[in-house]
């Protein structure tokens, strides 16, 4: 993965507030701090926007953590000019995965949708898209499922990519097709953007920058903390915030191979899939998983064609992980 590069001046700046970080109290600053938006965090440094549209890089005071893009914080500016993040404030909602370790790594907060981008190259996980309509369903937040690099296929390829996903816009989810290459490629998207906060996620290489290179201006893009390797890569390395000129804001997040989401519950999954819930409750057996028992609801309506049997799969294997992992992990 890229590692994100500061300029020169910033990294000597990052230094200099690290030391006054470390040299101050609470009480000498809390009462001159100034609320600000997280737009991007390396480490412990933070691009922080004010509400007066101004961008300022900020460290982290000491044993601050679980900051995000997203967040609301209380900063201040030290006599040096520097800027320090001394309190995040109380979010709405924070998307998140579980690192390898199983610890949870926040990604993005307060945040009111989630625009799934899938693409004609590299092939869809529908798994993958399962995972996160479950984590919008759980966070109560809306998602979008945007097909994207449509330009790639012929218009009955087009047809056939766009018809393999209407099981998705029958459980009521949009589902748009758009391509960043082509004039007009993105309007299906941009009418579901304004007023919301929206995060792209998905694998790497779907497209999720080249969307918002292509819905913002160059200018709207720069004074964030560069991305760039230098080696001509541009994998995302840090979910960045952008203001939409339309309206909204858009969060660019890193691709993922698969996701873990962290903490779930066998409730939080069964409300994530909106085709089993009430069949559920209909089960014989309380603890039905759904399988082979007598008097599975879900397996009837599966036979019946009601039920699509790749969300069933999914739904199996989130469920099986779930139980492999102690009722926790996903
Ligand atoms: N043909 C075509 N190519 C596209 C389209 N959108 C993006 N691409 C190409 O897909 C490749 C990956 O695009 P990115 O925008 O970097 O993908 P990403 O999802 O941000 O990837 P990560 O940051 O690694 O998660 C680039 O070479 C883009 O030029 C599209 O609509 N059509
Ligand atoms: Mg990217
Ligand atoms: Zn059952």
């Amino acid at each position: 993965m890229a590692r994100p590069r500061l300029t020169r001046r910033q990294r000597e700046r990052v230094a200099r507030t690290r030391q006054v970080s470390a040299d101050l109290s609470t009480a000498e600053t809390d009462q001159n701090t100034r609320p600000g938006r997280v737009v991007v965090r390396h480490g412990r440094s933070v691009m922080v926007r004010t509400p007066q549209g101004e961008s300022v890089l900020c460290v982290l005071r000491q044993h601050l953590d679980g900051v995000a893009c997203g967040d609301q914080v209380r900063w201040c500016l030290t006599e040096q000019d520097q800027g320090i993040v001394m309190a995040r404030e109380t979010r709405r909602n924070v998307l998140s995965r579980a690192g390898f370790q199983g610890q949870i790594k926040p990604l993005a907060a307060n945040i009111s949708q989630l625009i799934i981008v899938l693409a004609a190259e590299p092939r869809p996980v529908g798994y993958l898209l399962d995972q996160y309509l479950v984590v919008a369903t759980h966070l109560d937040i809306t998602a979008v499922i945007c097909l994207n690099k449509i330009d790639l296929l012929p218009a009955d390829a087009q047809r056939a990519f766009g018809a393999s996903f209407v099981h998705y816009t029958e459980l009521g989810y949009p589902v748009v097709q758009i391509s960043t290459k082509t004039p007009d490629g993105l309007l299906p998207l941009q009418t579901h953007l304004a007023g919301h906060t929206s995060v792209l996620v998905g694998q790497s290489g779907v497209g999720k920058s080249s969307l918002v290179n292509a819905l913002l201006p160059q200018s709207a893009r720069e004074g964030n903390l560069s991305d760039a390797t230098g080696l001509g890569r541009h994998t995302t390395s840090a979910s960045t915030l952008y203001p939409l000129p339309q309206g909204g804001e858009l969060i660019d997040s890193p691709g993922v191979r698969s996701f873990r989401p962290g903490q779930f519950t066998r409730q939080m999954l069964e409300r994530g899939f909106p085709e089993l819930r009430d069949l559920i409750s209909q089960c014989r057996f309380n603890d039905c998983q759904h399988q082979t028992e007598p008097g599975c609801a879900v397996q009837a309506a599966l036979a019946q064609g009601q039920i699509h049997p790749a969300r069933l799969a999914s739904f199996q294997q989130m469920l099986r992980q779930l139980i492999e992992n102690g009722s926790s992990t996903v």
